[in-house]
């Protein structure tokens, strides 16, 4: 081959290349433990304890264990009936902060071998994890790192007293996929009778750093929940609201408990975050986090648990709702009723995507490759993508519905392998004369559901408005 030859070859590999080359991250990237929790969209947080028997939230820790015996206790119940609404994971509090264990523990007695239930043989903690690899659902634990029970609390034995709970727990119930650490703290309670309040200087008592790399030696892959992170971050309310903007990137050295402010900050993320840390939306279905009677007429119905969805997983974030067994170790009927109807309103809603396989225009298309062509948004594959040259950080996508349609959901997805990125966008809707405009929003992430007044419309335009570099959408939806 002559030289021309060979420079020709090289131009054409190198080109070819380029053809193909996908963009690059926008760092920070989840990991892939944060892509697969991400994924999972909705978790149940199960809230169990003597406060169940005692009709209280936060028990003071001097509750004798006899009072616990949930004599019809089913776990299996508890986890079928979330599988069937369509979760993927489940939090038990294994202990909650008035130091009760649900599983029996070498550290204390203070847990359920010394309760009536099973003859102090129960374990519901394995019980749940067992229901849960029945099921298919993934196991996560809380353990309350504020213990009003223990003597040692506030004291640096506390300490190996937590650490040698979590390793019972990691060791014999896992894999364990998210670990929740509850910051709240009140300071009074019955500290094996003292009966005083004790303070603790939250950042520096409990030695996270070195916590958490003992729980990562026995479950590399766990996530942490904290409020502010680092695997996940709060959401800064308790009422299943995510921020309209909602970054999964925040710093997290920023994030500091009683800074002016930090709400906001956590219910919103930050555009210039240095970690991926993206917001839990934690909620219970009741008004309590635990089951009372006096709440049974205050379940939230269907339609409440659908607009939480939409505040929480529609806004790029995933849903930890609380169902709370009752005295009988049940989820009453009432709540069962309200999860099932629940999922039949998501699946009626979500049951016809008019944009699959529809035909797709972009402005324009990533050097023109079929990889990176318009019509990806809508071909079902959440693993490829609609992503523009990297020069170009707006863009429109129009899908033709086929016809005039009646449109009542949006819903977008970014392909957050590769950082996030959008942070204006509108849409419209064409009727048959003219473009019309439907909404006009920030931050999209891993799922936006956006809903709108119920319109005819032949044709969808999706504009990208603002965006951090080359927009990477995976997927549009319309319903
Ligand atoms: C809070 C706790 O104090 C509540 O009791 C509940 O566990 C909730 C999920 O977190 O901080």
């Amino acid at each position: 081959m002559n030289k021309s030859a060979i420079l020709f070859v090289l131009l054409v590999i190198s080109v070819g290349g380029l053809k193909a080359q996908a963009p690059l991250p926008l760092y920070p990237v989840p990991s892939a433990e944060q892509l697969a929790w991400h994924e999972m969209e909705m978790n149940a947080f199960i809230h169990f304890t003597i406060n169940t028997f005692t009709d209280l939230e936060w028990g003071m820790g001097s509750e004798p264990e006899s009072l616990f015996n949930p004599v019809q206790a089913n776990p299996d119940q508890w986890v079928r009936a979330l599988r069937e609404a369509g979760f993927k994971g489940v939090i038990l509090t294994c202990k909650h902060h008035d130091g009760f264990c649900l599983w029996p523990s070498k550290y204390t007695e203070h847990d359920i071998a010394n309760s009536p239930f099973k003859n102090g043989k129960g374990d519901l903690v394995k019980e749940v994890s067992d229901a849960c690899k029945k099921y298919g659902l993934k196991f996560g634990v809380y353990l309350s790192p504020w213990d009003r029970n223990q003597v040692t609390y506030g004291k640096p034995e506390y300490i190996t007293y937590y650490r040698n709970q979590l390793t019972e727990l990691f060791t014999q119930y896992g894999p364990v996929f998210e670990m929740w650490f509850d910051g709240a703290n009140g300071g009074t309670g019955y500290y094996g009778g003292a009966n005083e309040r004790r303070t603790i200087d939250g950042k520096t008592y409990y030695d996270w750093p070195n916590t958490l790399q003992m729980i990562r030696k026995m479950e590399p892959g766990v996530i942490f929940f904290s409020d502010a992170g680092p695997g996940v971050r709060w959401v800064g309310n308790e009422s299943g609201i995510a921020g309209e903007t909602n970054w999964c990137t925040i710093t997290s050295d920023t994030l500091y408990a009683g800074k002016p402010g930090i709400e906001k900050l956590l219910n919103e993320g930050s555009p210039h975050g240095k970690q991926w840390i993206p917001a839990e939306t934690d909620v219970s279905i009741r008004p309590g986090w635990f089951w009372h009677e006096k709440e049974n007429d205050k379940v939230k119905s269907a339609e409440e648990l659908f607009n939480i969805y939409l505040t929480s997983v529609g806004r790029g974030s995933t849903l930890l709702l609380n169902v709370p067994p009752d005295r009988r170790g049940l989820i009453h009927e009432i709540d069962v009723e309200s999860l099932r109807n629940f999922r039949l309103l998501l699946d009626s809603v979500f049951r016809n995507n008019l944009a699959l396989n529809v035909p797709v225009k972009a402005s324009s298309y990533r050097n023109n490759t079929d990889e990176f062509s318009p019509g990806k948004i809508a071909d079902g594959n959440k693993d490829s993508y609609w992503t523009t040259n990297d020069n170009v950080t707006k863009g429109s996508i129009e899908m033709d519905l086929d016809g005039n349609k009646k449109i009542s959901y949006i819903v977008l997805q970014e392909y957050i392998k590769l950082g996030q990125r959008v942070s204006e966008f509108s849409l419209e809707a064409f009727n048959g004369s003219e473009w019309m405009p439907l909404y006009t929003g920030t931050t999209i992430g891993y799922k936006r559901i956006i809903k709108i007044d119920p319109v005819p419309a032949s044709k969808i335009r999706v504009n990208i408005l603002k965006s951090k570099a080359c927009p990477v959408i995976s997927n549009v939806e319309v319903y």
